[in-house]
């Protein structure tokens, strides 16, 4: 039996798709079931060739077909795969060598996000890779453990390529890390999950940003992906859990949580262990950030973890924010179901305490510095949105659009340079409608807080990427280490990757 399309399209129930595709007909709207049919699938893990502390990878960027919805073929893009790529893995200390390949049939970049890095290393914008040739990445990691990622930051193409499949995960590990009582068997307890939301063309082929609602909210499907397979069913093979949660989506942000409302336990987030797990029951992840939770399912049930509505935080005036509501951008829907029923006892409990607390200094910073996000279009009518995208899309230099302290990204211009071995506090502002989640490279930054409150508990360790709210401002205590280049800069910009790409970035040398 063949099942229809339809039937596959259901997990935001009524979806975006509904709304921004008029012509699409009620389909999208009817309410179905789930069949959670397809089974979670863990991606390869590649160690790379190890001499000493010596390890090289060789990575293929590629074109490929996926078979994603069930009769349809998905073009897709890979790295030594059809869809996203291989888990990386090395440990701190490890000089790590990396052939990137590029044969995609355009240009292409691959940043290292979370890593800090010499800026000819970085990945970013600068670092071009044409189709046919071949890139070197090479850096010695210098880091504590941690989930980190690398995906595609093509200048003004970040977006279409990351939604394609251009990312893949990057684990570092290290002596704390290998001494923790924790699940780490990889794929048995120890699992990656990368979330993505992507819709669909009629043809079974990935459908991107559009129309002009996607650009400025950023593509939102109607479809999660869980490591590529539509909102799967993991066999849970033993009672405890961990899940190292990428939300790996262009712009969805989700409020996680279980179906019975079950705590979980945060034990890492973007680029370090947490001092100890902290327990709760939900949990915001936004496009970039990267959690590692335990899950205790020792009762040996069938659970679903599902975004629930709560996502969104709209502005007072909240014209957008309800816009993004009505849009079904903050809803209820699945992610995944866990089947703990044939589960083994995990030898593991949640530990009381993980890593000895990570606390940067805040009085050692040389400077406090602003960071504000804005979208140049409220009370313009939103013309004046339209004419800053289309100046972000030739890479103009702001006054309207997306931009941050007033500019949007020119690739010409360095915005600032910051001095090696200090530290500065930036005040991380968002005066837009639509929440932002902003992410500086070659840093992992302390959360002070937001709106002059502490940061909660399981943001206490070190970040890449932090949400700004509308009306909020996030500090963040943000370090420059070990490497310096007077010339080559490092980016900061928001991980919504179609506000990226249409001028929400800057760029910033470590001298
Ligand atoms: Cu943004």
């Amino acid at each position: 039996m063949t099942l229809s399309r339809r039937q596959f399209i259901q997990t935001l129930g009524i979806s975006t798709a509904g709304l921004l595709l008029p012509t699409l007909n009620g389909s999208l709207l009817a309410k179905e079931p789930y069949a959670a049919t397809d089974t979670f699938i863990v991606p390869p893990l590649d160690y790379g060739q190890r001499n000493g502390n010596h390890v090289t990878f060789n990575l293929n960027l590629q074109r490929g077909k996926s078979h994603i919805l069930p009769g349809f073929t998905t073009p897709t893009l890979g790295i030594n795969s059809n869809y996203l790529g291989p888990v990386l893995r090395a440990k701190r200390g490890d000089t790590v060598s990396i052939n990137v390949q590029n044969n995609i049939g355009e240009e292409s970049t691959l940043h290292w996000h979370g890593f800090t890095l010499p800026a000819t290393m970085d990945g970013g914008p600068h670092q071009r890779i044409a189709n046919g040739s071949t890139w070197n990445a090479k850096f010695q990691i210098r880091q504590p453990a941690s989930t980190l990622w690398y995906h595609s930051h093509e200048f003004h193409k970040t977006g279409e390529q990351v939604y394609k499949g251009m990312a893949g995960l990057f684990y570092v590990d290290d002596e704390t890390s290998d001494q923790l009582a924790i699940p780490s068997d990889y794929g048995i307890d120890d699992l990656p999950v990368v979330i993505q939301d992507r819709a669909f063309t009629a043809d079974g082929e990935f459908r991107y940003a559009s129309m002009m609602p996607e650009k400025m909210h950023g593509m939102h499907g109607d479809t999660i992906l869980v490591n590529g397979v539509i909102t799967p069913t993991l066999q849970a093979r033993k009672t405890l859990l961990r899940l190292r949660l990428l939300n790996g989506s262009n712009a969805r942000i989700y409020n996680l949580g279980f179906n019975d409302n079950r705590s979980f336990y945060h034990i890492a987030g973007d680029c370090s262990f947490l001092a100890s797990p902290v327990s709760m029951n939900r949990l915001i992840l936004a496009p970039g950030e990267r959690a590692e939770v335990l899950v205790d399912v020792s009762d040996r049930k069938r659970i679903t973890l599902k975004s629930y509505k709560g996502a969104i935080k709209s502005s007072g005036s909240g014209m957008m924010g309800m816009m993004m509501g009505r849009m079904g951008f903050d809803r209820e829907f699945d992610i995944m179901q866990i089947d703990a029923r044939q589960a083994e006892t995990s030898p593991y409990a949640i530990p009381r305490s993980l890593i000895r607390p990570i606390r940067l200094n805040p009085n050692e910073a040389v400077r406090t510095r602003p960071m504000e996000m804005s979208m140049g279009m409220m009370g313009m009518g939103g013309m004046g949105m339209m004419g800053g995208m289309m100046r972000g899309r030739r890479g103009g230099n702001g006054g309207g659009g997306f931009t941050i302290n007033g500019q949007s990204m020119d690739i010409n211009r360095i915005d600032f340079s910051v001095q090696r071995n200090t530290s500065e506090i930036w005040e991380v502002s968002n005066t837009s409608p639509l929440p932002h989640p902003f992410h500086v490279h070659n840093t992992q930054f302390q959360i002070l807080g937001r709106n002059g409150k502490a940061a909660k508990a399981h943001e206490s360790g070190l970040n890449d990427t932090v949400l700004v709210n509308p009306n909020e401002v996030v500090r963040i205590l943000v370090p420059f280490r070990y490497y310096s280049d007077s010339k080559r800069p490092y980016m900061y910009h928001c991980h919504n990757l179609e506000h990226e790409d249409q001028g929400m970035m800057g760029q910033f040398t470590v001298v």
